[in-house]
């Protein structure tokens, strides 16, 4: 299709100059407006998450009175909470969270059903905007001395602390908009732009996860946008509500948070499951094993997960009855999720696997995340949370289901849709290399940290007992080696825009829609008709030279 590919049009030389960036309303290209904006504040946050881990080497020194001077602080205490708030708020509500949809799911959600474009693309490119005004305020917060809640804005210190906390909490605000335009965008359009020839049980996995997740921004994320702007009209109105200074119930906060929160985390994994059950299949050249499994389970993480809210407040004050209901829902969740890697492991079985980067990483996720998930149950167990809860335990839990969750996956996801969004190939030694020495440091920034809290380590402390000393500084180890392999494998990727040759269209053997499209796609995303003479997991394919 793309023999002469060289003249052919894409949607990245359709049109020329910044202007027609930000104003496309390609959604291809406001996958890519999101990925750039991404990229900038993972990498502002890795950075800050190194420069405290940095100051945690040492038990009292630390080194965090430079960065002190910059932000006008002097307390190292206070600036590492500062850091570490705006580390945590950065990742979560600008990165892991809109990560793979945004990005991915913008990107091929479309092409994987065969449709020319979203629904509402200019509702999609103003999505973006939103973003962007979300990160910018998020910003300013740094530059007006940072806020030192947490990034779970707790209360009633939220509304009563002296840093600035209504800049950053507008930040989740504005971006939790983001989120319900693009949820209510996928929605639409899987309902409504499906190609003809493709029923519901056609629709490629992915898809059928960013569904999923599309329903749970919908319904849950207003709720978290009306808690913050009540904590702000406490804060600068005096209408008492979580204070419980003055007749407020400061739980109740905690309630509605987490009602949001929790389902925030599947958010973050349900399109990260999709991504693997695409991945898996086209690395083992076999049809995925267990389709509907997989799509029922899907919806029922997102149902399911919705009503284990409590689990994060067993330690602040509930009736037995509730926690123990809490704590029992909670492992109710297990279920699904562990069907799908029994799913993706008997697609393995057999199969002729191939340890290309892709499949590295998304191998790596299945291990991250049974560490992630398993050690989820213990905090789920009523009886050791109350041990563990806020100790750094809890810390290392939700870096292997977030980071060595979601976020490994959004690096799977890169390397296995590079060469089709770009057209260039990377280089696949190096990309080896990098997700090899990517998992010495995960494991070795995060397992001390879950040996250090079962030992009793509290979580958000910047300076602590000297007997943590050694967990901590092999920690911190850790955290250069992984920021190391971090920039090896995105460099790997940068550099191939430099290559001369193209990808081929179909470079892994993948049997969904965006495999039968030129490479990179044109604008309206197949010339002619999509071809859907063949099942998205349809295996063997042939390898496009
Ligand atoms: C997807 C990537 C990541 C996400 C979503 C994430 C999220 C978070 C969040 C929400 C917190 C706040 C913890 C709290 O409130 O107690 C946090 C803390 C922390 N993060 Fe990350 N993070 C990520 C990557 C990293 C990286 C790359 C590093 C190390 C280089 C890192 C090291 C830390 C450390 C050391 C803490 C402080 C723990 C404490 O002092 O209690 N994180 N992270
Ligand atoms: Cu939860």
């Amino acid at each position: 299709m793309s023999a002469d590919a060289t003249t052919d049009t894409s949607y990245l030389n359709a049109e020329r100059g910044l202007w027609s960036w930000l104003t496309t309303t390609d959604h291809k290209r406001i996958a890519l407006l999101y990925l750039a904006g991404m990229m900038f504040f993972f990498t502002f946050a890795v950075l800050l998450a190194l420069t405290f881990r940095l100051h945690l080497f040492d038990p009292e020194a630390g080194v965090l009175a430079p960065v002190g001077a910059l932000l006008g602080l002097e307390d190292p205490g206070e600036i590492y909470n500062r850091l570490l708030t705006l580390h945590g708020v950065v990742m979560i509500f600008l990165f892991i969270i809109p990560g793979i949809p945004a990005v991915f799911g913008n990107f091929f959600l479309p092409i994987l059903i065969g449709a020319e474009d979203v629904s509402f693309p200019r509702l999609n490119l103003a999505s973006w905007y939103f973003y962007v005004a979300g990160g910018i305020l998020a910003l300013v917060a740094v530059l007006g001395g940072g806020v030192d809640t947490g990034w779970t804005f707790y209360v009633p210190y939220s509304v009563n602390t002296d840093a600035n906390v209504v800049v950053p909490m507008l930040a989740a605000f504005v971006l939790g908009w983001s989120s319900i335009l693009t949820g209510l965008n996928f929605v639409t359009t899987v309902h409504r732009l499906r190609a003809k020839e493709m029923g519901w049980f056609q629709m490629p996995l992915f898809t059928w996860s960013l569904y999923a997740t599309g329903w749970v921004q919908i319904l849950a994320t207003p709720v978290v946008g009306i808690t913050l702007i009540m904590v702000l009209m406490e804060r600068y109105l005096g209408i008492p509500i979580f204070d419980p200074a003055r007749g407020g119930d400061p739980v109740l906060y905690q309630h509605l948070f987490w009602i949001y929160s929790h389902p925030a985390v599947y958010i973050m994994i349900l399109p990260a499951m999709g991504v693997v059950s695409e991945i898996i299949p086209t690395f083992s050249r076999k049809t995925i094993f267990g389709y509907k499994f997989i799509v029922f389970s899907s919806m029922a993480i997102a149902g399911i997960g919705s009503l284990v809210w409590a689990h994060h407040m067993f330690t602040a004050g509930m009736a037995d009855v509730a926690r123990i209901v809490f704590s029992a829902l909670t492992f109710l969740v297990a279920v699904p999720s562990a069907i799908k890697v029994f799913n993706w492991l008997a697609t393995m079985y057999r199969g002729s696997v191939q340890l290309a980067p892709p499949m590295l990483w998304a191998l790596m996720f299945i291990f991250l995340f049974a560490i992630g998930g398993l050690t989820g149950l213990t905090v789920a167990s009523l009886s050791l949370d109350v041990h563990l809860h806020d100790t750094s335990y809890v810390v290392a839990h939700f870096h292997y289901t977030m980071f060595g969750g979601t976020g490994v996956i959004f690096i799977a996801g890169l390397h296995y849709w590079w060469p089709k969004i770009f057209g260039r190939m990377y280089n696949a030694r190096t990309a080896t290399v990098a997700a090899v020495l990517f998992f010495i440091g995960f494991n070795l920034t995060y397992i001390p940290l879950f040996i250090a809290g079962g030992l009793g380590m509290p979580r958000r402390y910047a300076f602590y007992v000297e007997e943590f000393a050694s967990l901590h500084q092999l920690s911190t180890v850790g955290s250069w080696v992984m920021a190391g392999s971090l920039l090896l494998a995105f460099g790997n990727l940068v550099w191939s825009l430099r290559r001369e040759t193209r990808a081929a269209d179909d470079p892994w053997g993948g049997a969904t829609l965006e495999w039968r499209t030129a490479t990179p796609p044109p604008v309206l995303n197949f010339h002619g008709a999509p071809d859907l003479s063949r099942g998205a997991y349809e295996y063997p394919v042939e390898v496009s030279a």
